[in-house]
Protein backbone atom coordinates (compact mmCIF):
# COMPACT_ATOMS: atom_id res chain seq x y z
CA UNK A 1 0.00 0.00 0.00
CA UNK A 2 1.76 3.58 -0.94
CA UNK A 3 0.21 6.26 0.93
CA UNK A 4 0.48 9.73 -0.08
CA UNK A 5 -0.28 13.46 0.79
CA UNK A 6 -0.24 15.85 -2.42
CA UNK A 7 -0.72 19.62 -1.79
CA UNK A 8 -2.02 22.17 -3.86
CA UNK A 9 -4.06 25.62 -4.17
CA UNK A 10 -7.52 23.78 -4.77
CA UNK A 11 -8.89 20.31 -4.57
CA UNK A 12 -9.35 20.13 -7.86
CA UNK A 13 -5.10 20.16 -8.46
CA UNK A 14 -4.79 18.17 -5.48
CA UNK A 15 -6.81 15.70 -7.07
CA UNK A 16 -5.42 15.79 -10.56
CA UNK A 17 -1.74 15.21 -8.94
CA UNK A 18 -3.06 12.02 -6.81
CA UNK A 19 -4.40 10.78 -10.28
CA UNK A 20 -1.36 11.59 -12.39
CA UNK A 21 0.87 9.96 -9.72
CA UNK A 22 -1.43 6.92 -8.32
CA UNK A 23 -3.60 6.38 -11.61
CA UNK A 24 -6.81 6.43 -11.46
CA UNK A 25 -7.64 3.24 -8.78
CA UNK A 26 -6.18 5.75 -5.70
CA UNK A 27 -8.56 5.83 -3.08
CA UNK A 28 -8.77 9.21 -0.95
CA UNK A 29 -8.20 8.67 2.70
CA UNK A 30 -8.42 12.50 3.79
CA UNK A 31 -8.39 16.07 2.39
CA UNK A 32 -7.86 19.32 4.46
CA UNK A 33 -7.80 22.46 4.02
CA UNK A 34 -4.05 23.98 5.21
CA UNK A 35 -4.42 27.49 6.56
CA UNK A 36 -2.41 30.23 4.64
CA UNK A 37 -1.79 29.75 0.71
CA UNK A 38 0.80 27.42 -0.09
CA UNK A 39 2.35 29.79 -1.99
CA UNK A 40 2.73 33.26 -0.57
CA UNK A 41 2.30 34.62 -3.74
CA UNK A 42 -0.92 33.42 -4.16
CA UNK A 43 -2.71 34.45 -0.95
CA UNK A 44 -5.58 32.13 -0.65
CA UNK A 45 -5.67 28.70 1.25
CA UNK A 46 -4.39 25.67 0.38
CA UNK A 47 -5.71 21.73 0.44
CA UNK A 48 -3.64 18.75 1.08
CA UNK A 49 -5.41 15.60 -0.04
CA UNK A 50 -4.13 12.28 1.55
CA UNK A 51 -4.49 9.49 -1.22
CA UNK A 52 -3.24 5.80 -1.25
CA UNK A 53 -3.06 2.80 -4.04
CA UNK A 54 -3.08 -0.55 -2.98
CA UNK A 55 -0.48 -1.97 -5.51
CA UNK A 56 -0.42 -5.69 -4.77
CA UNK A 57 -4.82 -5.41 -5.48
CA UNK A 58 -3.95 -3.66 -9.38
CA UNK A 59 -0.46 -4.13 -10.21
CA UNK A 60 0.85 -6.78 -12.28
CA UNK A 61 3.45 -9.08 -9.70
CA UNK A 62 7.07 -7.66 -10.49
CA UNK A 63 7.81 -11.88 -10.66
CA UNK A 64 5.69 -12.81 -13.07
CA UNK A 65 6.42 -9.60 -15.36
CA UNK A 66 10.27 -10.53 -15.21
CA UNK A 67 9.42 -14.22 -15.40
CA UNK A 68 7.76 -13.71 -19.23
CA UNK A 69 9.70 -11.11 -20.49
CA UNK A 70 7.53 -8.04 -19.81
CA UNK A 71 8.65 -4.97 -18.39
CA UNK A 72 6.78 -3.64 -15.68
CA UNK A 73 3.77 -1.21 -16.58
CA UNK A 74 2.21 1.27 -14.57
CA UNK A 75 -0.77 0.07 -12.00
CA UNK A 76 -3.69 -1.20 -13.98
CA UNK A 77 -7.60 -2.45 -13.85
CA UNK A 78 -7.69 -6.07 -11.99
CA UNK A 79 -9.53 -7.32 -14.94
CA UNK A 80 -6.75 -6.33 -17.14
CA UNK A 81 -4.40 -8.60 -15.48
CA UNK A 82 -6.64 -11.37 -14.59
CA UNK A 83 -5.56 -13.76 -17.02
CA UNK A 84 -2.02 -12.88 -17.17
CA UNK A 85 -2.30 -14.16 -13.38
CA UNK A 86 -4.08 -17.91 -14.09
CA UNK A 87 -1.27 -18.28 -17.10
CA UNK A 88 1.42 -17.51 -14.12
CA UNK A 89 -0.46 -19.40 -11.93
CA UNK A 90 -0.13 -22.54 -14.22
CA UNK A 91 3.41 -21.41 -15.54
CA UNK A 92 4.83 -21.69 -11.11
CA UNK A 93 2.60 -25.10 -11.02
CA UNK A 94 4.55 -26.48 -14.02
CA UNK A 95 7.93 -25.21 -12.31
CA UNK A 96 6.84 -27.17 -9.21
CA UNK A 97 6.11 -30.13 -11.45
CA UNK A 98 9.72 -29.76 -12.55
CA UNK A 99 11.33 -28.72 -9.26
CA UNK A 100 9.96 -31.77 -7.83
CA UNK A 101 9.97 -34.74 -10.42
CA UNK A 102 13.87 -33.89 -10.16
CA UNK A 103 14.12 -34.58 -6.60
CA UNK A 104 11.73 -37.62 -6.80
CA UNK A 105 13.42 -41.33 -6.64
CA UNK A 106 13.19 -42.87 -9.88
CA UNK A 107 10.44 -44.65 -10.96
CA UNK A 108 8.21 -42.38 -8.79
CA UNK A 109 6.09 -40.08 -11.05
CA UNK A 110 4.67 -36.91 -9.96
CA UNK A 111 1.40 -38.18 -10.02
CA UNK A 112 2.42 -40.48 -6.92
CA UNK A 113 1.10 -37.37 -5.33
CA UNK A 114 -2.38 -36.87 -6.31
CA UNK A 115 -4.95 -38.38 -3.90
CA UNK A 116 -5.65 -41.97 -4.09
CA UNK A 117 -8.45 -42.84 -6.01
CA UNK A 118 -12.07 -44.14 -4.57
CA UNK A 119 -11.57 -48.14 -3.91
CA UNK A 120 -12.45 -49.77 -7.45
CA UNK A 121 -15.44 -51.89 -7.95
CA UNK A 122 -15.64 -55.15 -7.36
CA UNK A 123 -18.78 -56.44 -7.68
CA UNK A 124 -20.03 -55.14 -11.21
CA UNK A 125 -24.27 -56.13 -10.37
CA UNK A 126 -23.50 -53.48 -7.54
CA UNK A 127 -22.95 -50.71 -10.04
CA UNK A 128 -26.14 -51.77 -11.70
CA UNK A 129 -28.25 -51.61 -8.96
CA UNK A 130 -27.07 -48.14 -8.28
CA UNK A 131 -27.66 -47.00 -11.17
CA UNK A 132 -31.56 -48.34 -11.06
CA UNK A 133 -31.65 -46.36 -7.84
CA UNK A 134 -29.98 -43.56 -8.66
CA UNK A 135 -33.08 -43.10 -11.89
CA UNK A 136 -35.86 -43.99 -9.34
CA UNK A 137 -34.78 -41.57 -7.67
CA UNK A 138 -35.17 -39.39 -10.25
CA UNK A 139 -38.24 -40.44 -11.04
CA UNK A 140 -39.64 -40.09 -7.62
CA UNK A 141 -38.28 -36.51 -7.41
CA UNK A 142 -40.05 -35.84 -10.23
CA UNK A 143 -43.43 -36.89 -9.39
CA UNK A 144 -43.20 -35.25 -6.05
CA UNK A 145 -42.31 -31.85 -7.35
CA UNK A 146 -45.04 -31.91 -10.09
CA UNK A 147 -47.96 -32.68 -7.59
CA UNK A 148 -48.91 -29.97 -5.75
CA UNK A 149 -48.52 -30.15 -1.71
CA UNK A 150 -51.78 -31.00 0.48
CA UNK A 151 -52.64 -27.42 1.91
CA UNK A 152 -52.26 -26.53 -2.10
CA UNK A 153 -54.30 -29.35 -2.72
CA UNK A 154 -57.13 -27.70 -0.90
CA UNK A 155 -56.71 -24.34 -2.65
CA UNK A 156 -58.11 -25.38 -6.17
CA UNK A 157 -57.38 -24.59 -9.22
CA UNK A 158 -57.36 -20.64 -9.68
CA UNK A 159 -55.85 -19.90 -6.09
CA UNK A 160 -53.39 -22.54 -6.81
CA UNK A 161 -52.42 -20.68 -9.93
CA UNK A 162 -52.27 -17.26 -8.19
CA UNK A 163 -49.74 -18.60 -5.58
CA UNK A 164 -47.49 -20.07 -8.38
CA UNK A 165 -47.06 -16.94 -10.16
CA UNK A 166 -46.65 -14.99 -7.14
CA UNK A 167 -43.93 -17.43 -6.21
CA UNK A 168 -42.58 -17.58 -9.61
CA UNK A 169 -42.32 -13.42 -8.98
CA UNK A 170 -40.54 -13.41 -5.90
CA UNK A 171 -42.92 -12.64 -3.64
CA UNK A 172 -42.50 -13.23 0.09
CA UNK A 173 -44.06 -16.20 1.19
CA UNK A 174 -46.63 -14.58 4.12
CA UNK A 175 -47.54 -12.09 1.53
CA UNK A 176 -48.67 -14.32 -0.91
CA UNK A 177 -50.16 -16.40 2.27
CA UNK A 178 -52.42 -12.84 3.19
CA UNK A 179 -53.07 -12.43 -0.61
CA UNK A 180 -54.54 -16.13 -1.02
CA UNK A 181 -56.55 -15.45 2.25
CA UNK A 182 -58.17 -12.95 1.58
CA UNK A 183 -59.24 -13.58 -2.17
CA UNK A 184 -60.12 -17.10 -0.77
CA UNK A 185 -62.73 -15.04 2.04
CA UNK A 186 -64.18 -13.87 -0.57
CA UNK A 187 -65.01 -16.30 -3.42
CA UNK A 188 -66.37 -19.60 -2.77
CA UNK A 189 -66.49 -20.94 -6.08
CA UNK A 190 -63.66 -21.98 -7.77
CA UNK A 191 -65.00 -23.15 -11.24
CA UNK A 192 -62.77 -21.58 -14.17
CA UNK A 193 -65.19 -19.14 -14.91
CA UNK A 194 -64.02 -17.23 -11.61
CA UNK A 195 -60.12 -18.06 -12.05
CA UNK A 196 -59.63 -14.59 -14.12
CA UNK A 197 -61.51 -12.74 -11.37
CA UNK A 198 -59.56 -13.89 -8.63
CA UNK A 199 -56.40 -12.83 -10.65
CA UNK A 200 -57.99 -9.61 -10.87
CA UNK A 201 -58.57 -9.51 -7.61
CA UNK A 202 -54.92 -10.50 -6.60
CA UNK A 203 -53.87 -7.75 -9.19
CA UNK A 204 -55.74 -4.81 -7.12
CA UNK A 205 -53.74 -5.94 -3.84
CA UNK A 206 -50.36 -6.28 -5.21
CA UNK A 207 -51.39 -2.54 -7.18
CA UNK A 208 -52.21 -1.51 -3.78
CA UNK A 209 -49.28 -2.67 -2.06
CA UNK A 210 -47.02 -1.17 -4.25
CA UNK A 211 -46.85 2.55 -2.89
CA UNK A 212 -45.00 5.11 -5.52
CA UNK A 213 -43.88 8.83 -4.08
CA UNK A 214 -44.51 10.13 -7.26
CA UNK A 215 -42.64 11.98 -9.54
CA UNK A 216 -40.23 15.06 -8.38
CA UNK A 217 -41.85 18.64 -8.79
CA UNK A 218 -39.05 21.25 -8.26
CA UNK A 219 -40.33 23.75 -5.89
CA UNK A 220 -40.31 27.18 -7.25
CA UNK A 221 -40.29 28.51 -3.77
CA UNK A 222 -37.27 30.60 -3.89
CA UNK A 223 -35.03 27.36 -2.59
CA UNK A 224 -33.95 24.35 -4.94
CA UNK A 225 -35.49 20.62 -4.24
CA UNK A 226 -32.86 18.77 -2.60
CA UNK A 227 -32.24 15.57 -3.78
CA UNK A 228 -29.82 12.88 -2.43
CA UNK A 229 -28.63 9.53 -2.99
CA UNK A 230 -27.60 6.66 -0.68
CA UNK A 231 -27.05 3.44 -0.92
CA UNK A 232 -25.18 0.08 -1.57
CA UNK A 233 -21.70 0.31 -3.56
CA UNK A 234 -22.63 0.23 -7.31
CA UNK A 235 -26.25 -0.04 -7.45
CA UNK A 236 -26.50 2.79 -9.65
CA UNK A 237 -26.88 5.53 -7.67
CA UNK A 238 -25.08 8.15 -9.97
CA UNK A 239 -26.39 6.77 -13.38
CA UNK A 240 -29.62 7.95 -11.98
CA UNK A 241 -28.52 11.29 -10.99
CA UNK A 242 -27.47 11.09 -14.36
CA UNK A 243 -30.97 10.14 -15.74
CA UNK A 244 -32.69 12.50 -13.75
CA UNK A 245 -29.94 15.45 -13.85
CA UNK A 246 -30.72 15.35 -17.62
CA UNK A 247 -34.13 14.93 -17.90
CA UNK A 248 -34.94 17.69 -15.74
CA UNK A 249 -32.50 19.69 -17.82
CA UNK A 250 -33.70 19.15 -20.95
CA UNK A 251 -36.91 18.20 -20.65
CA UNK A 252 -38.28 20.13 -17.96
CA UNK A 253 -35.75 23.10 -18.71
CA UNK A 254 -34.91 23.61 -14.94
CA UNK A 255 -31.43 24.62 -13.71
CA UNK A 256 -29.87 21.93 -12.07
CA UNK A 257 -26.59 21.63 -10.29
CA UNK A 258 -24.94 18.64 -8.76
CA UNK A 259 -22.89 17.91 -5.45
CA UNK A 260 -20.74 14.87 -4.83
CA UNK A 261 -20.02 13.25 -1.73
CA UNK A 262 -18.59 10.88 -3.33
CA UNK A 263 -15.06 11.67 -2.35
CA UNK A 264 -13.84 7.79 -1.67
CA UNK A 265 -12.53 7.34 -5.35
CA UNK A 266 -10.82 8.76 -7.42
CA UNK A 267 -12.75 7.51 -10.15
CA UNK A 268 -16.09 8.41 -8.54
CA UNK A 269 -14.95 11.91 -8.96
CA UNK A 270 -14.12 11.48 -12.57
CA UNK A 271 -17.78 10.28 -13.18
CA UNK A 272 -19.67 12.69 -12.31
CA UNK A 273 -17.29 15.38 -13.03
CA UNK A 274 -17.77 14.00 -16.77
CA UNK A 275 -20.97 13.38 -16.62
CA UNK A 276 -21.26 17.14 -15.03
CA UNK A 277 -19.44 18.69 -18.03
CA UNK A 278 -21.15 16.73 -20.98
CA UNK A 279 -24.43 17.84 -19.47
CA UNK A 280 -23.03 21.48 -18.95
CA UNK A 281 -24.01 21.48 -15.01
CA UNK A 282 -22.14 22.83 -12.21
CA UNK A 283 -20.79 20.10 -10.10
CA UNK A 284 -19.28 20.35 -6.39
CA UNK A 285 -17.28 17.97 -4.99
CA UNK A 286 -17.68 18.21 -1.07
CA UNK A 287 -15.36 16.35 1.58
CA UNK A 288 -17.36 17.07 4.97
CA UNK A 289 -20.27 18.75 5.96
CA UNK A 290 -19.02 21.69 6.13
CA UNK A 291 -18.32 21.67 2.60
CA UNK A 292 -21.81 20.11 1.93
CA UNK A 293 -23.25 23.01 3.50
CA UNK A 294 -21.65 25.83 1.91
CA UNK A 295 -21.79 24.17 -1.91
CA UNK A 296 -25.61 24.29 -1.00
CA UNK A 297 -25.60 27.16 -0.17
CA UNK A 298 -23.73 28.15 -3.42
CA UNK A 299 -26.31 26.66 -5.43
CA UNK A 300 -29.45 27.32 -3.57
CA UNK A 301 -30.96 29.76 -6.59
CA UNK A 302 -31.26 26.62 -8.29
CA UNK A 303 -34.61 24.82 -9.48
CA UNK A 304 -33.17 21.13 -7.85
CA UNK A 305 -30.02 19.93 -6.57
CA UNK A 306 -29.11 16.60 -7.04
CA UNK A 307 -27.00 14.69 -4.17
CA UNK A 308 -24.61 12.18 -5.32
CA UNK A 309 -22.93 9.99 -1.97
CA UNK A 310 -20.41 7.11 -1.92
CA UNK A 311 -21.67 3.26 -1.82
CA UNK A 312 -21.37 1.91 1.68
CA UNK A 313 -21.60 -1.07 3.04
CA UNK A 314 -24.56 -1.08 5.52
CA UNK A 315 -22.24 -3.74 7.52
CA UNK A 316 -19.20 -1.20 7.74
CA UNK A 317 -20.66 0.93 11.21
CA UNK A 318 -18.32 3.59 10.81
CA UNK A 319 -18.75 4.32 7.22
CA UNK A 320 -23.06 4.35 8.65
CA UNK A 321 -22.76 6.68 10.99
CA UNK A 322 -20.71 9.47 8.35
CA UNK A 323 -23.73 8.59 5.81
CA UNK A 324 -25.55 9.60 8.92
CA UNK A 325 -24.16 12.95 9.32
CA UNK A 326 -23.82 13.54 6.05
CA UNK A 327 -27.70 13.31 5.33
CA UNK A 328 -28.37 15.74 8.59
CA UNK A 329 -26.33 18.16 6.86
CA UNK A 330 -28.19 17.89 3.32
CA UNK A 331 -31.36 18.33 5.18
CA UNK A 332 -33.07 16.55 1.79
CA UNK A 333 -36.52 17.04 0.76
CA UNK A 334 -36.01 13.37 -1.05
CA UNK A 335 -33.93 11.10 0.26
CA UNK A 336 -34.02 8.02 -2.53
CA UNK A 337 -32.39 4.60 -1.18
CA UNK A 338 -30.93 3.17 -4.59
CA UNK A 339 -31.08 -0.97 -4.26
CA UNK A 340 -30.54 -2.97 -7.32
CA UNK A 341 -33.32 -5.59 -7.65
CA UNK A 342 -31.24 -8.35 -8.81
CA UNK A 343 -29.94 -7.99 -4.77
CA UNK A 344 -30.79 -11.48 -2.73
CA UNK A 345 -33.68 -10.77 -0.57
CA UNK A 346 -32.13 -11.12 2.56
CA UNK A 347 -29.50 -8.65 1.73
CA UNK A 348 -32.51 -6.45 0.43
CA UNK A 349 -34.13 -6.76 3.94
CA UNK A 350 -30.78 -6.02 5.95
CA UNK A 351 -30.04 -3.12 3.80
CA UNK A 352 -33.35 -0.95 4.01
CA UNK A 353 -33.22 -1.97 7.72
CA UNK A 354 -29.78 -0.85 8.32
CA UNK A 355 -29.98 2.79 5.75
CA UNK A 356 -33.02 3.57 7.71
CA UNK A 357 -30.39 5.69 10.45
CA UNK A 358 -29.98 7.53 6.79
CA UNK A 359 -33.73 8.67 6.89
CA UNK A 360 -34.06 7.80 3.29
CA UNK A 361 -38.15 8.07 2.34
CA UNK A 362 -38.57 6.47 -0.64
CA UNK A 363 -36.39 3.44 -2.95
CA UNK A 364 -35.74 3.96 -6.13
CA UNK A 365 -34.87 0.69 -8.34
CA UNK A 366 -32.89 -0.48 -10.71
CA UNK A 367 -31.60 -2.82 -12.42
CA UNK A 368 -35.08 -4.02 -13.61
CA UNK A 369 -33.84 -4.99 -17.09
CA UNK A 370 -31.44 -8.19 -15.74
CA UNK A 371 -34.29 -9.81 -13.87
CA UNK A 372 -38.12 -11.43 -14.76
CA UNK A 373 -39.04 -11.54 -11.33
CA UNK A 374 -40.37 -7.94 -9.84
CA UNK A 375 -42.16 -9.50 -6.78
CA UNK A 376 -38.93 -7.62 -4.74
CA UNK A 377 -40.86 -4.61 -5.64
CA UNK A 378 -43.84 -5.47 -3.88
CA UNK A 379 -41.78 -6.82 -0.79
CA UNK A 380 -39.90 -3.40 -0.78
CA UNK A 381 -42.96 -1.63 -0.39
CA UNK A 382 -44.39 -4.08 2.09
CA UNK A 383 -41.65 -4.76 3.94
CA UNK A 384 -40.49 -0.87 4.60
CA UNK A 385 -43.47 1.37 4.02
CA UNK A 386 -41.71 3.60 1.54
CA UNK A 387 -42.63 4.23 -1.48
CA UNK A 388 -40.82 3.52 -4.77
CA UNK A 389 -39.72 6.95 -6.81
CA UNK A 390 -38.43 5.77 -10.20
CA UNK A 391 -37.62 2.38 -11.74
CA UNK A 392 -33.84 1.88 -13.45
CA UNK A 393 -34.52 0.08 -16.81
CA UNK A 394 -31.01 -0.37 -18.48
CA UNK A 395 -27.41 1.61 -18.18
CA UNK A 396 -28.66 4.36 -20.82
CA UNK A 397 -28.83 7.96 -19.99
CA UNK A 398 -31.04 9.91 -19.92
CA UNK A 399 -33.34 7.15 -21.16
CA UNK A 400 -33.79 4.39 -18.58
CA UNK A 401 -35.71 5.41 -16.22
CA UNK A 402 -39.10 6.15 -15.84
CA UNK A 403 -40.88 7.19 -12.59
CA UNK A 404 -42.74 4.24 -10.65
CA UNK A 405 -46.74 3.42 -10.98
CA UNK A 406 -48.29 0.91 -9.33
CA UNK A 407 -50.47 -0.19 -12.13
CA UNK A 408 -47.62 -1.32 -14.14
CA UNK A 409 -45.40 -2.68 -11.35
CA UNK A 410 -48.10 -4.98 -10.47
CA UNK A 411 -48.99 -6.42 -13.94
CA UNK A 412 -45.07 -7.34 -13.95
CA UNK A 413 -45.33 -9.18 -10.95
CA UNK A 414 -48.67 -11.08 -11.90
CA UNK A 415 -50.46 -11.48 -15.05
CA UNK A 416 -54.23 -11.80 -15.89
CA UNK A 417 -54.05 -15.70 -15.85
CA UNK A 418 -54.55 -16.36 -19.22
CA UNK A 419 -51.34 -18.12 -19.79
N1 LIG B 1 -28.27 -3.15 -16.34
C1 LIG B 1 -28.32 -2.04 -15.63
N2 LIG B 1 -27.17 -1.46 -15.23
C2 LIG B 1 -27.26 -0.33 -14.51
C3 LIG B 1 -28.48 0.26 -14.16
N3 LIG B 1 -28.23 1.37 -13.42
C4 LIG B 1 -26.88 1.47 -13.33
N4 LIG B 1 -26.29 0.45 -13.99
C5 LIG B 1 -24.87 0.16 -14.12
O1 LIG B 1 -24.36 -0.20 -12.86
C6 LIG B 1 -22.99 0.19 -12.76
C7 LIG B 1 -22.78 1.02 -11.50
O2 LIG B 1 -23.48 2.23 -11.65
P1 LIG B 1 -23.11 3.53 -10.80
O3 LIG B 1 -24.12 4.57 -11.13
O4 LIG B 1 -21.69 3.89 -10.93
O5 LIG B 1 -23.37 2.95 -9.34
P2 LIG B 1 -23.16 3.71 -7.95
O6 LIG B 1 -24.24 3.26 -7.04
O7 LIG B 1 -23.04 5.17 -8.17
O8 LIG B 1 -21.76 3.07 -7.53
P3 LIG B 1 -20.77 3.59 -6.35
O9 LIG B 1 -20.72 5.07 -6.43
O10 LIG B 1 -19.48 2.93 -6.68
O11 LIG B 1 -21.36 3.09 -5.08
C8 LIG B 1 -22.67 0.95 -14.04
O12 LIG B 1 -22.07 0.07 -14.93
C9 LIG B 1 -24.05 1.36 -14.55
O13 LIG B 1 -24.08 1.54 -15.96
C10 LIG B 1 -29.69 -0.38 -14.60
O14 LIG B 1 -30.83 0.03 -14.34
N5 LIG B 1 -29.54 -1.52 -15.33
MG1 LIG C 1 -21.48 6.48 -7.65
Amino acid sequence: MKIKKFKAQTVKEALLLVKAELGPNAVILNSRRLKGPLLPAFGKDSYEVTAALDESAYAMPEQACADEGVATRPAKSVQAYAPRKVETAVAIAELDREKKEKVLPSGLSFEHFAPPAPPANTDGNFSVLRQDIDTMRGALTSLVTSLPDAADQRLGKGLRAIKKELEESEVHAAHIDEIITAIRQRSSDEDTGSISRMFREAQVMIEKGITVSGYSAAQKKGRALKIAMIGPTGVGKTTSIAKLASHFKLKEKLNIALVAADNYRIAAIEQIQTFAAIASLPVDIVFNEEEMERALKKFSGFDMIFIDTAGRSQRNAEHMSDLKRMMAAIHADEVHLVLSITTKQSDLREITRRYADASYDRILCTKLDETERFGPLYNLCRDTGMPLSYISTGQNVPDDIAAATSHALARLIIGGGDA
